[in-house]
């Protein structure tokens, strides 16, 4: 492969809701530029970028993947997103190194909520958006009627600059090809290569087609004063002119373009392609790198960034909102130190890590995309973000899972190296001395935990280096212990994510485990003052054991922990010992009263008791204090406490009724609902007890158009009538020793 320049890169990642068919359209895309000799299928796993084995067992993408189209001279880097909600928030991290994003529409679907979401996301990136209404096969019927109806939902949407630059075309077969409204030539599709002929426009779409290439023209000139007189004076707009103004208006979000494709059809593939290269901001055009260099903070005034090929000063932190957004190591620094690296090979080399993926054979791949300069196989760099040398052997480009050899990669590409020693996702690497850092897309924290059981000794060998792996992969995953149960839990997007990190385990590591419904971290408390006195006193030949204590318990507000005090005045127990006394509470409560649950929101006070000379120490008042602690809560009213999510479901509207009832039957306390587009947003207080499963219920009433986010609000006292069902089947702490 020969090497591209960034000015020939075009990086788009290819986001929309779940089964729109983004897998399918960049195997169209990958078939149309000859990169494949026969168009590859999601469900056979012959998809370039749908290789992994979960996802074909699963018919859904789980994660980023990567893949290229040499297509006319450019390089089109494609990056896969999942539409599935659990795992978009890979479309965050995708969107950090693209200069633009192809939402992909389901044509029969309309804009569902994961389409809202990656809008959202591009809207806070100031992401150029191309939207592509696709599946335009399955609306054969009633063709350009119900287009009409998808325009006009995509602009009450979006406004008003979500405008068409194609018309789609039907015939007898369906949908067969794509007038484009610049160029006013139509393309048609004759068989599935995915390569259109150009012909005339269909005679019953001229007046269409002419009608709709006015309005682009004028909403593309509005922004632009020469262009609105050039339009008024001549009316019209000369093809070359209108094309830089487009791409212009698309660069900087003034227009997001609407096409039409069939990805399963491969219709309008190459059309989608030669878009791309003419209209996507190229990887040296869009605003560089809004970095800060580590050890050489810059002034103000030599901060630089750069558009379209021309270097201009602009104060420092401007176009923060545009590409990266870059911290140096020093936050203050960060402030005064903003620098912006351009895109361009003549800036130090500098490569930011977005993707990590274990291979079986391969070891470790590392994605990146090049922030400047040139990178060149074999290369040493640093690793800024932790120190350390790393050199970069078998340099090359995705394709799916392929990796293809390359000698350099250029400013802006995408690449991908193997055998890292100790770089992660998220670091930033670079020449010796001139070093910057790329800030990671911020992700939600894992809404779901559930305790992992491996099946055999062996298996639990192998458990903790294959999570570690899989958390390299993922940076939603967490893996750890309960320090109280000592269980292994596994936290993650969701009851899916969780399951198909299972099968990764099995298939990939050869690790079997079990998940068990995941464990509520419940506590226990006291609602009444009480004391008890603790005695211990053992004689056994030589030194004895002597403590004698008295304590008093109150019951402390909600969140407020443990406290411990002393009124202990005149020395009834010499001080050394009221350490141990504390000790030997904290350590009883932490077992729990009724249920093995940790005591919390108490205060204990000592306030009396007894020592002897000789045989007092510290080990008799731990006991002695265990014994006043156990006592005194007999009487203390204890009670379970359990934790409260505070949660937000998103699903369209007409989900509404059935997920409030749902919250119903949750014990769930509905704060409010906003509506959020064509969506709402219902907020609600529940138990966590009560939200385990819930993922799988609300697939199952949103029929996957749901989505929902939940975090620990604060513990509440249990009903009596639930109590009863924990207690009855919780263990009791440990018997008095
Ligand atoms: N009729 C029709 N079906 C399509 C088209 N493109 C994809 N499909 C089907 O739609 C389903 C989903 O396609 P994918 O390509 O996996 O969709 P995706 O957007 O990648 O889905 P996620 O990875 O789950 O986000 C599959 O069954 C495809 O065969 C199309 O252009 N026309
Ligand atoms: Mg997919």
């Amino acid at each position: 492969m020969r090497e591209y320049s960034g000015s020939e890169i075009r990086n788009v990642a290819v986001t929309g809701h779940a089964h729109s068919g983004k897998t399918t359209l960049i195997a169209a895309l990958l078939q149309a530029a000859g990169m494949t000799t026969t168009q590859g299928r999601i469900e056979d796993g012959s998809a370039v970028t749908g290789y992994d084995e979960e996802d074909v067992a699963r018919g859904t993408t789980m994660q980023n993947a990567v893949a290229f189209a040499e297509w006319q001279s450019v390089k089109v880097n494609l990056i896969d997103t999942p539409g599935f909600h659990m795992f978009s928030h890979e479309a965050r991290i995708a969107m950090q190194v693209a200069e633009a994003t192809l939402i992909v529409v389901q044509a029969q679907a309309g804009v569902e909520a994961v389409t809202e979401r990656v809008w959202r996301w591009a809207e806070e990136f100031n992401l150029p958006r191309i939207v592509v209404l696709n599946q335009m096969d399955a609306l054969r019927e009633r063709g350009l009627d119900d287009v009409t109806a998808l325009l006009e939902e995509l602009r009450s949407r979006w406004g008003r600059s979500c405008v068409p630059v194609q018309l789609p075309v039907y015939d007898e077969q369906g949908f067969t090809g794509v007038v484009d409204l610049v160029t006013m030539q139509a393309f048609l599709y004759g068989d599935d290569s995915g390569r259109g002929r150009i012909a005339e426009i269909p005679r019953p779409l001229q007046a269409h087609a002419r009608a709709a290439h006015e309005a682009l023209v004028e909403l593309v000139a509005e922004g632009k004063d020469a262009l609105l007189e050039e339009f008024f004076e001549v009316g019209t707009i000369p093809e070359q002119h209108l094309i830089t103004a487009l791409h212009e208006a698309i660069r900087e979000d003034r227009i997001f373009p609407v096409l039409f494709a069939s990805g399963k059809g491969a219709v309008g593939a190459d059309h989608l392609l030669d878009f791309l290269k003419v209209y996507a901001p190229t990887a040296a055009e869009r605003m560089a790198c809004a970095a800060s260099a580590i050890s050489e903070a810059k002034s103000e005034t030599e901060t630089r960034f750069q558009t379209g090929g021309e270097t201009a000063d602009v104060p420092a932190g401007a176009g923060l909102e545009k590409g990266f957004a870059v911290h140096s190591g020093e936050q203050a620094a960060a402030r005064a130190g903003v620098v912006m690296r351009a895109v361009r090979d003549e800036e130090p080399p500098a490569l930011f890590v977005y993707k990590t993926l274990h291979d079986p054979f391969a070891g470790r791949i590392s994605y990146f995309k090049v922030i400047s300069g040139v990178i060149r196989n074999d290369a040493t760099v640093e690793n800024y973000s932790r120190g350390g040398q790393e050199r970069l052997s078998h340099l090359s480009a995705m394709q799916g899972r392929r990796a293809v050899d390359v000698a350099a990669l250029h400013a802006g590409d995408l690449g991908a190296v193997a055998r890292l020693r100790e770089t992660l996702s998220g670091d930033t690497l670079g020449q010796r001395g001139a070093a910057l850092r790329v800030e990671p897309v911020h992700l939600p924290e894992p809404s779901m935990t559930y305790a992992i059981e491996p099946a055999t000794r062996a298996d639990e060998d192998k458990l903790a280096p294959a999570m570690h792996k899989l958390m390299e992969e993922d940076r939603m995953l967490r893996f750890f212990r309960d320090a109280q149960t000592q269980e292994f839990l596994v936290a993650g997007a969701g009851q899916q994510h969780i399951e198909a990190m299972v099968a990764r385990l099995r298939r990939r590591f050869h690790t079997e485990v079990t998940l068990k419904a995941p464990k509520v971290p419940y506590r226990e408390t006291i609602r009444a003052r009480t004391q008890a006195q603790g005695r211990h006193k053992k004689q056994s030949g030589g030194h004895g054991q002597f403590g004698d204590c008295h304590i008093r318990l109150e019951p402390l507000e909600r969140g407020a922990g443990f406290q411990f005090s002393s009124e202990i005045f005149g020395g009834s127990i010499p001080r050394q010992y009221l350490p141990a006394v504390e000790k030997g509470i904290v350590e009883t409560a932490q077992s729990g009263h009724l249920a093995g649950y940790p005591v919390v929101d108490f205060k204990a006070t000592v306030y009396d008791g007894s020592y002897h000379d000789v045989d007092s120490n510290e080990l008799s008042f731990k006991i002695a204090a265990r014994l006043a602690f156990r006592q005194a809560m007999e009487q203390a009213r204890p009670c379970l406490l359990e934790p409260i999510m505070r949660v937000e479901v998103e699903a369209p509207e007409e989900y509404a009724g059935a997920l409030m009832s749902d919250m119903n039957t949750r014990r769930g306390h509905v704060l409010g609902m906003t509506p959020r587009g064509r969506a709402v947003a219902i907020e609600a207080d529940v138990p966590m007890a009560e939200m385990l499963q819930y993922g799988a219920t609300l697939t199952s009433l949103t029929q996957g158009r749901g989505s929902f986010h939940m975090e620990l609000r604060s513990y509440d006292v249990v009903p009596a009538a639930v109590a009863e069902r924990i207690l009855a089947t919780a263990r009791r702490p440990v018997a008095a020793e």
